[in-house]
């Protein structure tokens, strides 16, 4: 359909990012992802947005005039569905709403969670800067601590936020999985929708299925142990192991 590959500008490790990057795969649309190390994102995402946004996903599409900057992961899906063909995405009617609450909720809590553990470690700026431009990933090294303590204030990752998130994911957690109590196959029922698709990534942090975002996630075993329990606990749960069916199964297919 398209001439121009679109472009994904992403922080490889974003769970947001993946949420698109997953979508257009199984889409088969044709993309180029832009990875890049975190601060240094910045300069390719304010400019594209004209100041507005700093953050990724960015999703631009070449192929219209003038040509279309996208700046939020449901804003990326929506217009996927809108414009690629993508309508699965949306077809249950409650799938918006689920793709909402994970938004607002699920994705930051998983995230400043499996950070709080994370950040201490040194071996986490390998993991942080894979695929991206060698002298973004030599500049990050020697910058870490600072990155780090940047990140931390971004994201108000602190052991009392830690805590708060940690209790917030497992009701979401939860209330996913009473969801999935009586039996259905996928959240909205017996096909895959964007529900699924920020379920699965958004609660990456706290379950690390094999094959997330192209990857090299460090094994369970090397975890900090107070995350690595966390993984044990929610992988039992049927949301958990709903997201790691979906990757085993879905994602697996689409990844090129
Ligand atoms: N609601 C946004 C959230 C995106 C988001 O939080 N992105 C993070 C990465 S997971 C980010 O860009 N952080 C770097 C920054 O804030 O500059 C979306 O759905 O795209």
């Amino acid at each position: 359909m398209s001439a121009k590959p679109l472009r994904l500008i992403t922080l490889p490790i974003s769970h947001y990012c993946e949420k698109v990057r997953w979508a257009l795969d199984r889409q088969g649309i044709a993309y180029r992802e832009e990875a890049h190390a975190p601060i240094f994102h910045a300069l390719y995402t304010l400019p594209l947005t004209g100041g507005k946004s700093r953050t990724v996903p960015i999703l631009v599409d070449e192929n219209v005039t003038p040509r279309r900057v996208l700046s939020d992961s449901t804003d990326c899906l929506r217009y996927l569905a809108e414009h690629y063909g993508a309508s699965w995405l949306y077809a249950p009617p409650e799938a918006a709403a689920l793709e909402d609450e994970m938004d607002r909720k699920l994705g930051p809590s998983t995230r400043r969670f499996a950070y709080f553990h994370l950040l201490p470690d040194p071996r986490t700026v390998e993991v942080l800067t894979e695929h991206t431009p060698s002298w973004e990933a030599a500049l990050t090294r020697p910058l870490f601590p600072l990155i780090r303590l940047a990140m931390r204030r971004g994201m108000r990752i602190d052991a009392e936020g830690a805590a708060r998130s940690q209790k917030t994911l497992r009701e979401l957690l939860q209330s996913y999985s009473e969801r999935l109590g009586d039996g259905r196959k996928y959240l909205c029922g017996d096909a895959l929708s964007v529900a699924d698709l920020s379920l699965a990534t958004l609660a990456t942090p706290v379950l690390f299925p094999t094959g997330y975002a192209k990857i090299t996630i460090p094994p369970l075993a090397e975890l900090p142990s107070a995350l690595r329990e966390e993984v044990e606990l929610q992988r039992q749960t049927r949301a958990g192991q709903l997201v790691l069916r979906l990757y085993a199964e879905e994602r697996a297919k689409t990844i090129h």
